[in-house]
């Protein structure tokens, strides 16, 4: 079998490696010559545990190579990005663009699989795009059982942890939801060659949203804990030990508050349910808004330390401890922690100590001159006001001596648990 993977990005060059792991022919498709050209000297553009010695070894056997163009295949999985647009519309023109270079090559037999995450429609919008290019292949319709069917379409939603991406992409359930019964059993039988969890067949729209509403489940329990974090601040009282207290009720499991919610997927999907549901998704709707309040909450925070120092601003050197949206990765898409520390490099402090362990440049973004990326104990021991934005493993363990005389904004609760 031979699998073309459109889009070498987090999820389709682990799942692509993956699949290669298990002896299918994979043809990896990135628009980026660079990433092809990482790709293809065994080497990976992302930091993700374990995948590095999966693409290694997988190029090496020759089951995994990577080009800029589409090729003819057995099955075409498509893993590009899926974001919204200024007014948290979808943006679908990356799935469009995938489709539509797809649509010349297909033959009978073909499987063609959504892996993005979509609004409710995209797998039968996939479908459309198809046939208008392709009047001469017989296309399934939704729900209705085909006979004689020539291309099979569904929607398989990834659902795997960045960090943890190799062993939930192995061990995670997975959701198959095709146009048709028929297309669903095709794209399994792809899956079952990797998946040690189930692969559970449903129709196409059941497995979109089934994927939206699981990130919509976490987006709302988070904007729990951060309203709580917000009520404990003006009743003075510390948010984490409210939570450790409360999470000792038997059927309680309270969430962890932060400086918001980022990634490309919790802090984005909601919308995709607003969008489609906007006078029915009111509490989706309203947690979003809750999450989105947070990074404002933070900078508020940082007014607040900078009047209890009593000093100048343009005196105060000020430390923002990580820049990635969760800890251990170097993944910033709608990072909170990168959104306040652009904030404060424009409110005129004396010097801003920028630590990220997963980066050795400092982004393009920040001014030079009052930024610096440095090592912690140099943030520490120079800063007046220390934020804490990511619980990154090598801010847990630091030594409080050095804390002592500063403002400190934990926001993740690493030190103030
Ligand atoms: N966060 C909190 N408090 C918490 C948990 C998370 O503030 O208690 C924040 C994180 O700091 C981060 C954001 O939420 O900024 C999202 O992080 P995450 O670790 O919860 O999730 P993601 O975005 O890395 O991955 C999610 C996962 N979805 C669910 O857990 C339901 C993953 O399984 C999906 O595959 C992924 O979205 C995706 O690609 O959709």
């Amino acid at each position: 079998m031979k699998v073309s993977v459109i889009g070498l990005g987090y999820i389709g060059l682990p799942t692509s490696a993956l699949m290669a792991s298990h002896g299918i022919e994979v043809v990896g498709v990135d628009v980026n010559q660079n990433i092809v050209d990482i790709v293809n000297q065994g080497k990976i553009h992302i930091v993700e545990p374990g995948l590095d010695i999966l693409v290694r070894t997988s190029v090496k056997a020759g089951h995994l190579r990577a080009t800029i163009s589409l090729e003819k295949s057995d099955a075409f999985m498509i893993a590009v990005p899926t974001p919204f647009k200024g007014d948290h519309e979808p943006d679908l023109s990356y799935v469009e663009l995938a489709v539509k270079a797809i649509a010349p090559l297909l033959e009978k037999g073909n499987v063609v699989i959504l892996e993005s995450t979509a609004p409710v429609g995209s797998t039968e919008k996939m479908l459309e795009w198809m046939q208008a290019i392709r009047p001469d292949l017989c296309f399934p319709r939704f729900d209705e059982v085909e006979a004689d069917l020539d291309i099979s379409v569904a929607h398989c939603p990834e659902r795997v942890l960045p960090g943890n991406v190799v062993q939930e992409l192995v061990e995670n359930d997975r959701i198959i939801g095709g146009i048709t019964r028929q297309c669903a059993e095709r794209a399994r039988e792809i899956y079952n060659v990797f998946v040690e969890g189930d692969c559970l067949v449903t129709d196409c729209r059941t497995a979109e949203l089934s994927k939206l509403v699981e990130n919509a489940f976490r987006d709302v329990n988070i904007a729990f804990a951060n309203e709580l974090s917000l009520i404990s601040d003006k009743l003075d009282i510390n948010v984490w030990e409210l939570i450790r207290l409360a999470n000792r009720h038997p059927r309680v499991n309270i969430l962890q508050p932060g400086p918001g919610v980022g990634g490309h997927c919790i802090a984005v999907d909601p919308w995709f349910i607003i969008n489609s549901a906007p006078n029915e998704a009111k509490l989706i709707h309203t947690a979003r808004l809750v999450n989105d309040s947070k990074p404002q909450f933070v900078l508020e925070q940082i007014n607040r330390a900078e009047i209890a120092l009593g000093k100048e601003r343009a005196e105060i050197n000020l430390a923002c401890l990580g820049l990635a949206f969760k800890p251990d990765i170097d993944d910033f898409r709608e990072s909170p922690a990168l959104y306040i520390a652009l904030q404060v490099s424009k409110m005129g402090f004396s010097k801003q100590y920028l630590v990220e362990p997963n980066i050795n440049q400092i982004p393009i973004d920040f001014d030079h001159n009052s930024t610096e990326l440095v090592d912690l104990d140099k943030a520490l021991i120079g800063a007046d006001i220390i934020v804490l934005l990511v619980d990154h493993k090598q801010f847990k363990e630091i030594n409080p001596k050095l804390l002592l005389g500063k403002q400190v904004i934990d926001t993740r609760g690493l030190w103030s648990k």
